[in-house]
């Protein structure tokens, strides 16, 4: 199984298990992924996504090994659009548990997602240039978003690793954690994502993707209908009243 799926109370944990490989991609565990992030949409009860890798690694990008001369890479990429775009419009929070090395679209990957995380030995490298190919999976857009242009353009060309605590300084992840404190801290995290107002949280990642490409205007219009929606949900309306009532709030997730 190029995938694992564990079920936790309220999230899953997704990991990438192809460790004498540092879980390099290939296009069917690109598909797998996909496949384990819809199922966990489907699942009502699966309020937050944990994905990790096995062993020493994160993810080494695309499987070279997978890809020849003769290959075409737009069609290879295909695959992996599917699944940053997944990740992207997923109505759940995903944490990133970065538990090794992440380069190439393996580094891309982990920074498509919600709450990263990475260990202190971790380190994240846009591989490309080293191979002659470009940033992709998202990485020429979400780079210079999160570190500033002058920075994102360094690391794609000289494809330098950047140490997580760098990165979390830089602003390109959440948190650097102590190597064994990782897992605790990446099921801490999602354990508590997955007892806040779900549907709130779908909602403000709808919210902060849009802020990428709007003026304030449309923002401010963006901002109005989904507040909208969120004053129409259950944990809303529990929300309020939790705190009227001087009482931890108990949001059910639900939709209606
Ligand atoms: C690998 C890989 C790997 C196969 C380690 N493939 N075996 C491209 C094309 C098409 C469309 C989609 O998008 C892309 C985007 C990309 O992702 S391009 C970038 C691809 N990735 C890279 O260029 C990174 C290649 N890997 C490395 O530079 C190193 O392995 C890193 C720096 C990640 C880790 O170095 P080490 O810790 O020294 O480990 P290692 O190199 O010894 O790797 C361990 C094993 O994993 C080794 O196999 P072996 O049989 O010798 O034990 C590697 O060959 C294998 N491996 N990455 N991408």
């Amino acid at each position: 199984m190029t995938i694992l799926v564990e079920k936790h109370a309220g999230y899953r944990q997704i990991t990438l298990n192809r460790p004498e490989r540092l879980n390099a991609l290939t296009v069917e565990m690109g598909s797998a992924l996909l496949d384990a992030l819809d199922e966990a949409e489907g699942d009502e009860s699966c309020r937050a996504v944990l994905l990790t890798g096995a062993g020493r690694g994160f993810c080494a990008g695309q499987d070279l090994s997978e890809v020849s001369g003769d290959t075409d890479l737009a069609q290879v990429l295909d695959h992996y659009n599917r699944m940053i775009r997944k990740l992207r419009v997923l109505p759940l929070p995903v944490v990133c548990a970065v538990n090794g090395v992440a380069a190439g679209a393996g580094a891309n990957l982990a920074l498509a997602c919600d709450i990263v995380l990475a260990a202190r030995s971790a380190s994240f490298t846009q591989a490309f240039a080293k191979i002659g190919l470009v940033p992709d999976c998202g990485g020429t857009w979400f780079l210079p978003r999160l570190v500033g242009a002058a920075r994102a353009r360094a690391l794609a060309m000289l494809a330098e690793p950047v140490p997580a605590a760098t990165a979390a300084e830089w602003g390109m992840i959440w948190q650097v954690v102590d190597d064994d404190r990782l897992m605790d801290e990446a099921h801490r995290l999602a354990a508590r994502l997955a007892t806040q107002a779900t549907q709130g949280l779908a909602l403000t990642k709808r919210a902060l993707d849009g802020a990428e490409t709007n003026d304030l205007d449309r923002q401010l219009d963006l901002e109005r209908v989904l507040q909208g929606e969120a004053g129409r949900t259950p944990d809303y309306a529990e929300g309020a009243r939790a705190f009227l009532e001087k009482r931890p709030p108990v949001f059910s997730g639900r939709r209606r």
